[in-house]
């Protein structure tokens, strides 16, 4: 019998006992019955953490978008794949049919092609939420390009690192994008990026706001044109399981982003079997995920896994706020969304404005609710539960990471029962272990540690691109022979998880991962400082907002001044994006550091969250005096 769909909690048992005590065959039979393959695999599993060195499915042939698109066109040709929500709600939302949705990214192909676009080449993709963002994503995977999105909310410096670091040869971008009432320069954006860029050959760019912009003659072409001469046919690269499909950047704690490289054939079997069974997608749903496919969440939850399954799924270009606080419920009702995907920052910041929004609205089209990108607390799970689900919509609280493909720790809908404030139970085949300070695994219930994976999941992150070291150190180091995923999480007594936050220096702000190293870098270029540190405390919207704490130089250059906080902002704008601006910022003496000169972020994170009462024994410090003023200057 099939296990492709899972329908109650004693079969989801069933099916997860199966899936740890045979894998390969496990995974095998999924792969087998529900994709389509140019040819079979000659094995299914082969890894060894220590390399690390993972490999699922060798030997297999595809084209992932054969099973997005071209294996939906006879039976579900004219049903909408992707319903596009503009901006503005005067704007008419676009229902893009899976017919249509082909032709429209074999068309894409053919101009990539065009513009010497081969199997392997990186190509970046700059793009706000419109239709050309997941047509580009596709027309990359079909032509066996690597595609690499990055949010179109980045600064050019941090677009600049990410072109370089991969070696893009394109960039797809647009003129301009909406963002409620604002609009934004993104092709300015990027051609302060590519001043620093020279190895990009070519940009296209689409039109969304009619701006007037700078085009370079032999390096820009307006996409639209190229796209009315192409041809609508276009045979799929077959690619090899484990070739790249896409590099995604993330922040580490230290350094500069990661390239988390995810292959084909297992990532799009475990992003599709995930979206099936997390939300219990059944024809003919209407699927929304509200996150950016700049972000993992949009390409696993937006694009890949909801169109492998024939899946209806929104898109939205706008924000939360604009026109109001009720835009989200209003798209709930317009397009009937039976499942509604968002992140714990969104839902605080729409509970903060109360009910009346909702009330204004028909939501009982509305079967399952889910969220992703860092703890939910219980106020804001009780608030979406009541006020969003009428108590009758499950709460999925899924758990995952870039690095993950998939999630990873998340209930059923309706098949597992929910606890506020937990994501519940490993997905089937995931083996999470929680380890201890000494490097043990922490065996039974009702304990906490550092969670990590046991075994290998088919979406799981290859490498990161020109760094595999760099990949070795980060996530298998830490633990012999386990994938360290830098969160905390605790196993109630019923085996339920919940996660409880980093365990390193990356700071979760609105459900954006940020690295306190590349915003200490950004404050340090200001010529009056010399040095600074970064921690999170807790915001009320945000989840954590940041605190820095900043030391001047001893020089004439290191005195406050009014503009001074203003030009510290500015340089955090300026290398990474506006998401990374300090929420509080504190003048002081000097750094708690450690006798090796390690900064005791620990002690600055206790003092940051007004809690001096137990900062532990500082009388080991280099400096310990500093600590005392450090608390008095907060004051
Ligand atoms: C998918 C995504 C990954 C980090 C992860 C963790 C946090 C994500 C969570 C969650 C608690 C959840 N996180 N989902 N924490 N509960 N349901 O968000 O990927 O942007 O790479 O972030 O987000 O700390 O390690 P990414």
């Amino acid at each position: 019998m099939s296990n492709y769909h899972i329908k109650h909690l004693e079969e989801y048992y069933q099916v997860y006992r199966k899936s740890v005590r045979n894998p390969t065959a496990f995974w095998e039979e999924i792969a087998e019955e529900h994709f389509m393959w140019r040819k079979k695999w000659d094995n299914v599993l082969s890894w060894d953490f220590s390399k690390p060195e993972v490999k699922w499915f060798e030997g297999a042939k595809l084209n992932i978008t054969e099973n997005c698109i071209d294996r939906h066109l006879f039976t579900r040709g004219d049903k909408t794949a992707i319903i596009f929500e503009p901006n503005s709600p005067d704007e008419e939302a676009l229902h893009i049919s899976y017919k249509e949705l082909h032709k429209r990214v074999y068309k894409f192909a053919n101009v990539l092609k065009n513009n010497n676009i081969k199997k392997g080449d990186r190509v970046c993709i700059y793009l706000p939420m419109i239709p050309e963002l997941a047509v580009a994503v596709l027309a990359c995977a079909r032509i066996g390009a690597i595609h690499s999105v990055v949010f179109a909310g980045f600064s050019s410096n941090a677009l600049a690192t990410r072109i370089n670091d991969c070696d893009c040869k394109m960039v797809i971008t647009s003129d301009g994008s909406y963002r409620g009432a604002k609009t934004l320069d993104l092709k300015s954006i990027v051609d302060d990026a590519l001043e620093n860029c020279p190895d990009v050959e070519s940009v296209l760019v689409a039109k969304r706001i009619n701006s007037e912009i700078n085009m370079v003659d032999k390096r820009d072409q307006w996409l639209q044109p190229l796209l009315e001469e192409a041809s609508s046919d276009c045979e799929p690269e077959i690619m090899d399981a484990e070739d790249p499909l896409f590099i995604l950047y993330t922040s580490g704690s230290t350094g500069t982003p990661k390239g988390m490289v995810h292959s084909t054939a297992g990532y799009m079997v475990y992003s599709a079997y995930t979206f099936k069974n997390v939300f219990q997608y059944r024809e003919p749903d209407v699927y929304w995920c509200t996150a950016d496919i700049g972000w993992i969440t949009g390409h696993s939850y937006i694009v890949y896994g909801p169109l492998c399954n024939g899946a209806t799924t929104v898109m939205f270009e706008g924000v939360p706020n604009y026109p109001d606080f009720g835009r989200f419920w209003e798209i709930v009702e317009k397009h009937k969304v039976n499942q509604f995907y968002t992140a714990p920052t969104a839902i605080r910041a729409l509970a903060k404005e109360g009910i009346s929004h909702l009330e204004k609205h028909d939501l009982s089209s509305l079967k399952v609710l889910g969220t992703v990108g860092e703890p939910i607390n219980e106020e804001a799970w009780h608030w979406y539960d009541d006020n969003v689900g009428k108590k009758k919509a499950p709460i999925v609280d899924t758990w995952w990471q870039t690095e993950t493909g998939g999630i990873m720790i998340t209930p059923l809908a309706f098949c597992t029962p929910t606890k506020p404030t937990y994501a519940t139970l490993p997905f089937i085949g995931i083996q999470p272990a929680l380890m201890d300070a000494d490097g043990n695994e922490l065996e039974g219930n009702q304990v906490d540690g550092n969670l990590c994976i046991k075994f290998p999941w088919p979406s799981m992150a290859r490498t990161i691109w020109g760094n595999h070291q760099r990949y070795k150190d980060t996530y298998f180091s830490a633990y012999e022979n386990k994938y360290f995923t830098g969160d905390g999480a605790l196993r109630d007594e019923v085996g339920y998880y919940r996660i409880t936050g980093r365990v390193d220096d990356v700071i979760i702000v609105s459900g954006h991962n940020l690295g306190t190293a590349p915003i200490e870098d950004a404050i340090n270029e200001h010529p009056a400082v010399a040095e600074s540190a970064i921690v999170g405390f807790p915001h009320e919207i945000k989840g954590n907002a940041l605190y820095g704490y900043i030391t001047l130089k001893d020089t004439g250059e290191g005195r406050i001044h009014d503009n001074l906080r203003k030009e510290i902002n500015q340089l955090i704008t300026d290398q990474i994006g506006p998401i990374a601006k300090l929420d509080k910022m504190q003048f002081t003496q000097g750094l708690p550091k450690t006798r090796s000169g390690k900064i005791m972020r620990r002690i600055l994170r206790k003092i940051a969250e007004g809690d001096t009462s137990n900062l532990g024994d500082t009388s080991t410090l280099l400096n310990p005096e500093v600590v005392e003023s450090i608390i008095e200057g907060k004051k």
